[in-house]
């Protein structure tokens, strides 16, 4: 009788433990880099961010030019805030903005392209 108390004790530590975990695998932090100049290019790309749904933080670094961003993976994904900032204007290794996007940033903004992949 002792030992089965046990039992359940352990186990409903170990229900809530994972259930804790569960909770915060959603939410995730990555770095990714952005290809930007300035400060400008910062509040550009990081401005559709203020307001998502699903996205904590997006945050980058004008020297590393290394984009941080804080979301809840069960509502939004990595590679769909890649192409919302790809949308700004601004490449990241997966998603060339489209040209149209980059001749509307300011002459200023107007960073040195990576060189387009072959296949796009
Ligand atoms: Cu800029």
């Amino acid at each position: 009788m002792k030992t089965l108390k046990i039992f359940g004790i352990i186990g409903l530590v170990i229900f809530t433990t994972t259930r804790l975990f569960a909770q915060e695998e959603t939410l995730k932090k990555e770095s990714f880099k952005v290809w930007g100049n300035c400060e400008m290019c910062k509040a550009t790309m990081e401005k559709p961010f203020k307001k998502m749904d699903g996205v904590k933080s997006a945050k980058w670094n004008v020297a590393s030019k290394k984009m941080t961003v804080k979301f809840d993976a069960s509502k939004i994904s990595l590679d769909d805030i890649k192409k919302t900032i790809a949308s700004v204007g601004y490449d990241t290794e997966e998603f060339r903005a489209p040209d149209e996007a980059y001749s509307k940033l300011h002459g200023c903004c107007q960073y040195d392209r990576p060189a387009a992949k072959a296949a796009n």
